[in-house]
């Protein structure tokens, strides 16, 4: 599916660092498409929607005053098994574990500032972008690339 769509997040320590570009520059030198992007001082309220699954872990109030903390910049790529991909080019979420050549490999040592978020499956990304974007943030626009446009 070449409309496959994913949210990525540049975390507060990620514009702190002025790794915005490099994050960018990723995606687009992969070949994907990015559809939709904004950056906001995140609410409390938003991020305990986005991380509802981890409401009862014992780093989450460390978590949420750590991505409140500064300004996010979020963002929809989209093309083909572009959340499957996205997440191998983030890296493991302790970067620690993560691979050189990943993001979070290349750019960060420590779980609680790994740099980047991506949405981890199909239905994740389709929750999280409905959460982050209202419809007419996100912009179809043709692309005459054929590697997009190839299934
Ligand atoms: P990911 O961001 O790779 O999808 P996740 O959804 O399991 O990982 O967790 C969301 C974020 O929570 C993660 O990027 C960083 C933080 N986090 C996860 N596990 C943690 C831990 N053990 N200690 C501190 N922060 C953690
Ligand atoms: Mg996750």
């Amino acid at each position: 599916d070449v409309r496959e769509r994913t949210l990525i997040a540049v975390k507060p320590d990620g514009v702190q660092r002025r790794l915005v570009g490099q994050i960018i520059q990723r995606f687009e030198q992969r070949g994907f498409k990015l559809v939709g992007l904004k950056m906001l001082q995140v609410s409390d309220d938003l991020l305990s929607q986005h991380y509802c699954e981890l409401r009862t872990k014992p780093f989450y109030p460390r978590l949420l005053e750590y991505m409140t903390s500064g300004p996010v910049v979020v963002m929809v790529w989209e093309g083909h098994k572009v959340v499957q991909a996205s997440r191998t080019m983030v890296g493991h979420t302790n970067p620690l574990e993560a691979q050189a050549g990943t993001v979070r490999g290349d750019f960060s040592f420590h779980v609680s500032r790994n740099v980047v978020h991506a949405s981890d499956s199909l239905e994740g990304a389709q929750r999280e972008i409905q959460l982050w974007f209202q419809k007419k943030e996100l912009l179809n626009w043709d692309c005459f690339d054929q590697i997009l446009t190839c299934e």
